[in-house]
């Protein structure tokens, strides 16, 4: 399908939208239009819009999912180059359009610091309150817990389906990516959710076995003057 590209609705109207000439971008959810407006980016470089309609399910199939691991919108495809997150494409196209973004490595990370910000350590909350504001949350503490533990599972379903093409998430070498899905795969290392998907599970015991990563846990451990393992 060449030439799509989705538009996260809570975007809509930020300053970056879709790069090439032939990216197309979907609404996400039917039945509230996705409306592109014009940006640095978008006037340099040109896009196209293709909304799906989430509501009908135009999102859950199975063509959807190759070009987006999750299901989910937004997704952008730049000439065949296809990225999903939203983090991502907005770096991304920044990058490709030479705007909104500094050249230097320093300013770049600058940048990327406050991007993961947002959606990453803001968001989070902000999207609970959202949600528990428009009645889409009624459950409170335990009785989320059975529902957040089925969404994790979904999660990881798509983690294991990655991984058991390649060992690592971004291909056949070990990358920050790598670090950042261990880092976060440890937050549920005590349960056994991580047990029926083979795969992942190996992943995160091949990545958490590397000398750095040892060596990392132990140097922390000596830091915090804890118990040898504690940190395990
Ligand atoms: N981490 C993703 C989250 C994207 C996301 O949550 N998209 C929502 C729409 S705003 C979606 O597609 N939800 C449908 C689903 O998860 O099934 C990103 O930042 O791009």
């Amino acid at each position: 399908m060449p030439g799509l590209a989705l538009v996260r609705n809570s975007l809509i109207g930020a300053a970056h939208q879709i790069p090439s000439a032939c990216a197309e971008s979907y609404k996400p959810w039917s039945p509230i239009p996705t409306t592109v407006v014009g940006s640095p980016p978008a006037l340099l470089l040109p896009y196209r819009v293709h909304g799906l309609d989430y509501v009908a399910g135009e999102t859950k199939t199975d063509d959807y999912r190759r070009i987006s691991p999750f299901n989910q919108v937004p997704v952008i495809d730049d000439d065949g180059f296809i990225i999903a997150e939203t983090g991502a494409i907005v770096l991304y196209i920044a990058e490709k359009a030479g705007v909104l973004i500094p050249a230097n490595l320093e300013g770049r990370a600058r940048v990327t610091q406050w991007c993961c910000t947002a959606l990453n350590n803001i968001e989070p909350t902000l999207l609970q309150i959202q949600v528990i504001n428009g009645g889409g949350e009624k459950t409170t503490g335990a009785q989320r817990l059975p529902g957040l533990v089925e969404r994790a599972r979904e999660k990881f379903a798509v983690l294991e389906e990655q991984l058991s093409s390649r060992p690592y998430l971004a291909g056949e070498d070990f990358t920050v990516a790598d670090i950042m899905m261990t880092t976060v795969l440890r937050e549920i290392r005590k349960t056994d959710l991580l047990a029926p998907f083979l795969a992942l599970k190996d992943y995160f015991d091949r990545c958490q076995a590397r000398q750095t990563w040892q060596r990392t846990l132990k140097a922390y451990e000596v830091r915090m003057n804890a118990p040898e393992g504690a940190a395990h």
